[in-house]
């Protein structure tokens, strides 16, 4: 896959390249990436990519010609590098959320073209004329979608083919199934009187997937019950699910 971004700020984008997971799949030629300012794209002294917004208001808008050359530059790269057709996602507090389903759909296209803004965001007719899908990372105000399209490229990243180790995948797979996950321990067996739950150290890898599907079922009534609203529950998941309820409940008696 190749991933090309549009960025007043395209050193932000070092960190996604140069560490981790990212940065091995990077290494492997599992993506190709390339970030293109838009100010390179100018063509004044100033190298001015905004201008004030019409009918008044606060802010900067980035104005449409910039993006729109540095958007024709990335997709022709693309073309170059053997890509038929690229998505175009523009990062924006308008988008729609990304989710688990949305990082699939985008993990199995040849190459995506990703547009951040800055100041009160772009030109809505740049929008119109050049975008496929607008997508935000959340409910909160952050400075720019650089940082959204690097969430996003993190998460598109590790889906790729080969990123991950077959285990880890299978791993992740299993708790794509819409649950949060269970709680985790190594040693030391004790610490500072706080000893690992008894039943993971039995050996009984049954009871211990039991206690972990129970501690998933728990820990997401309790943090995300939204989770649990579209999703239907076993005769199993039920079981465990009450009994981690009542569980929890005869505790905050004793409190
Ligand atoms: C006053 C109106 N604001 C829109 C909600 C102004 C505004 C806030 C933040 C304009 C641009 C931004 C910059 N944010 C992004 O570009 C962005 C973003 C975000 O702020 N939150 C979650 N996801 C995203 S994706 C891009």
């Amino acid at each position: 896959m190749q991933i090309d971004v549009v960025s007043l700020f395209p050193e932000m984008f070092d960190s996604i390249a140069r560490f981790g997971v990212s940065q091995r799949a990077l290494d492997l030629g599992i993506w190709g990436f390339q970030a293109w300012n838009p100010r390179d794209f100018t063509h004044d002294n100033y190298r001015r990519i905004d201008d004030r917004p019409y009918g008044g208001g606060p802010g900067m808008v980035m104005q449409i010609e910039p993006l729109q050359q540095a958007l024709t530059a990335a997709r022709q790269r693309q073309q170059q590098l053997g890509v038929m057709e690229s998505h175009t996602v523009y990062l924006s507090p308008q988008g729609s959320a990304l989710t688990h389903n949305r990082v699939l759909a985008l993990s199995q296209r040849p190459g995506l073209v990703l547009l951040c803004g800055r100041y009160e965001g772009v030109d809505e007719r740049l929008i119109e004329r050049e975008v496929d899908e607008e997508i935000s990372i959340g409910d909160y105000v952050l400075s720019g979608g650089e940082l959204p399209a690097m969430v996003l490229m993190d998460a598109v990243v590790r889906l790729l083919p080969g990123v991950l180790n077959d285990a880890q995948s299978a791993y992740e797979d299993s708790f794509v199934t819409g649950l949060l996950d269970c709680p985790h321990y190594t040693r030391p067996e004790e610490y500072q009187g706080m000893p690992v739950p008894e039943v993971l150290l039995s050996g009984n890898h049954a009871l211990i997937a039991q206690w972990r599907l129970q501690q998933a079922l728990g820990r997401t009534w309790q943090r995300r019950p939204d989770l649990l609203q579209n999703r239907l529950l076993t005769k199993q998941e039920s079981r465990l699910l009450a009994q981690y309820q009542q569980e929890q409940d005869s505790q905050k008696k004793q409190e």
